[in-house]
C-alpha cells in the first residue's frame, strides 16, 4: 500500500518535514551501536510510488528483504527503504539515527571520512544517473565485424534515461544506442547498439543522458570522494578484436 495513504489517514500535520522509519536490527557498525533507521522528506513520503510492502511479485516478502513489512522508496538509495519496519514517525527534522545523520553522506574530497561530518557533506537521497556495459565482458576477445554491445542505465528520482551514446574511439565520436522495451518508471533501462569493430585493441565507452539533459561525469577522478559514493562516471570495456570479418569466428 501507499505510505501516503497511511500518513493521510493518520492526519499528517502542517510543518512536518520528514518521515522517519525505525527497525529492530542493531548494527555494531554504527557509532554508537544502534538499531537501523532512516528518514525521507515528507514530499517524497507523500508521493504515490513510495510503498509499504509485504509482498513481492505476488509472493510473501522474504524475511531477508524485510518481512513482515518494509518501506520501498523508488528512485532513492536503497538505504532509505527500511526493512522489518517497526515504527513510522512524522517529524520536523531528518532522523537522528546514525545511518541517516552520519552514514550515507558524500564528503568533499579532502574531508576525513572518520572525522566530524563537515557542513559540506551531502546526505544521499535521490540516485544519480548511472549506466554500465553488460556485454561483451571487459577484457573479452571478439571477432572483427558487427558487434552487439548491451547495457543498462538508471536515472534516479523521477527522471528517465533519455539517451545512451557509445564510442569505440575513446570519446572522439559517438553513436546512439537503442533503448530496449518500453520505459518503466523507477526501473533500469536496457540498451543495445551494434558497432563495427576492426582488429586490434578497442575501448568501448558508454555515457547516459537523462530527461533533464544531465550527462554522467566522464572520469572517476571527477567524482572521487573519501567514502567512494556515487561513482557514476562513464563505463568502459577493453576488447581485443581478432582477425577480420571473413575469418572463422573463434568461440566467445
Ligand atoms: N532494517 C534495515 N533496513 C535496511 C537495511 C538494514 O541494514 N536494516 N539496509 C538498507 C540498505 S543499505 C539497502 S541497500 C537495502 C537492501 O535491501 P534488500 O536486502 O532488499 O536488497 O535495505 C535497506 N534497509
Ligand atoms: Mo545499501
Amino acid at each position: 500500500m501507499r505510505l501516503a495513504d497511511v500518513l493521510r489517514t493518520a492526519g499528517v500535520g502542517e510543518g512536518a518535514g520528514h518521515v522517519a522509519f525505525a527497525a529492530p536490527d542493531v548494527s555494531e557498525l554504527a557509532d554508537p551501536a544502534q538499531a537501523y533507521g532512516a528518514s525521507i522528506a515528507l514530499r517524497k513520503a507523500l508521493a504515490p510510488e513510495v510503498l509499504l510492502a509485504w509482498a513481492l511479485n505476488g509472493e510473501p516478502l522474504p524475511v531477508a528483504h524485510g518481512a513482515p513489512l518494509r518501506v520501498v522508496v523508488p528512485g532513492w538509495i536503497g538505504a532509505r527503504s527500511v526493512k522489518w519496519l517497526q515504527r513510522i514517525t512524522v517529524q520536523q527534522a531528518p532522523s537522528a539515527n546514525w545511518f541517516q545523520a552520519t552514514a550515507y553522506h558524500l564528503l568533499p574530497a579532502d574531508a576525513d571520512p572518520d572525522g566530524e561530518l563537515p557542513a559540506a557533506a551531502l546526505s544521499l537521497s535521490s540516485v544519480a544517473l548511472n549506466s554500465d556495459i553488460l556485454r561483451p565482458a571487459d577484457g573479452a576477445m571478439v571477432p572483427a565485424g558487427p558487434t552487439e554491445i548491451t547495457g543498462y542505465a538508471f536515472a534516479g528520482d523521477d527522471r528517465e534515461v533519455a539517451r545512451i551514446d557509445i564510442s569505440i574511439d575513446g570519446g572522439g565520436s559517438w553513436v546512439q544506442a537503442d533503448l530496449v522495451g518500453a520505459p518503466s518508471r523507477w526501473a533500469w533501462r536496457h540498451w543495445r547498439a551494434v558497432v563495427e569493430l576492426v582488429a586490434g585493441p578497442v575501448t568501448v565507452t558508454a555515457r547516459a543522458w537523462d530527461s533533464a539533459a544531465a550527462l554522467q561525469p566522464e572520469l572517476p577522478e571527477h567524482v572521487w570522494n573519501p567514502k567512494g559514493y556515487v561513482n557514476n562516471s562513464w563505463p568502459s570495456i577493453a576488447l581485443t578484436v581478432t582477425g577480420d570479418g571473413n575469418a572463422p569466428t573463434p568461440p566467445r
